[in-house]
């Protein structure tokens, strides 16, 4: 029955159209539903099925592009004051790497988090280290994601789970994504995982930890 109420704001979110994803949110509200059923019972659905057609071989990025822009409408729209969801499922920082100035991925990475609960604090581009391993040990992240694009990075990756560890932190994960980086070994980037892709990462926070 949930199903059929939330069908056109899933059906407008695949189809990346904000206007209509817009509306169908309003009417929901209006009709007394609450911001975690839409959440739940329909970005998370629309997000589900988002993941199922984006596979790795078939990924379309103008279209993930739009998605996200109607998504982020409508998350706006349900926190106006850039307010989180209330029940967070915990803290994540992420960011590029100083001398990385690349960050389309990264966008991608924070929509589908939020989306799924997370709060996430960006430490935007061209970051240092240092700043992303504060960041994260200072709003008590469970989490820290790097996305790097450019090959250059990498001896900046293998520093952070020891920045880390300096801190008595060891236990915050780490994980790399990015097209520069899903091409090396958790192993010889020493971080904890390589994602291939942006839900890639979402299931691991959501298995490990
Ligand atoms: C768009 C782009 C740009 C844009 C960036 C715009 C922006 N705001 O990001 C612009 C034009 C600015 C740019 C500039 C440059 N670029 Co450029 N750029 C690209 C390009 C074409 C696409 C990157 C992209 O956005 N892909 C789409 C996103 C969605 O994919 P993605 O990042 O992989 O993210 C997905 C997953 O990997 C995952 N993910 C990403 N990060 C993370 C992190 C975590 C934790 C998780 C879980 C998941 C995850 O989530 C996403 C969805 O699943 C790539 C080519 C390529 N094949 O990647 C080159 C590329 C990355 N660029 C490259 C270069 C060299 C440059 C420049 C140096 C060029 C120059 N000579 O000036 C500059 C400056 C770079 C700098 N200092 O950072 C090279 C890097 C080569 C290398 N191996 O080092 C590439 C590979 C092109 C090439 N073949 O030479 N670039």
């Amino acid at each position: 029955m949930m199903g059929s109420v939330m069908q056109p704001l899933i059906s407008a979110l695949l189809e990346g159209e904000r206007v209509g994803a817009l509306t169908a949110t309003k009417r929901l509200r209006a009709e007394g539903l609450s911001r975690e059923r839409i959440i739940t019972e329909g970005i998370e659905i629309a997000m589900a099925a988002l993941d199922e057609k984006c596979t790795l071989e078939q990924f379309n990025l103008l279209e993930i592009m739009l998605v996200g822009r109607a998504l982020s409408a409508v998350v706006d729209f349900l926190y106006p004051e850039g307010s989180q969801p209330p029940k967070t499922k915990g803290t994540v920082a992420i960011a590029s790497l100083h001398g990385d100035i690349h960050d389309i991925g990264k966008k991608i990475v924070i929509m589908v988090l939020a989306a799924n609960g997370y709060r996430i604090i960006d430490c935007g581009k061209d970051c240092p280290v240092d700043k992303l391993v504060n960041t994260a040990v200072n709003e008590g992240a469970m989490a820290v994601m790097v996305s790097g694009l450019i090959t250059s990075v990498i001896p900046q990756v293998r520093q952070i789970k020891a920045a880390l560890e300096e801190k008595g932190q060891g236990n915050v994960k780490v994980l790399a994504g990015g097209a520069a980086l899903k091409q090396v070994s958790a192993h010889d980037l020493q971080v904890d995982y390589v994602a291939q892709t942006a839900f890639d990462g979402f299931h691991f926070l959501k298995e490990k930890l």
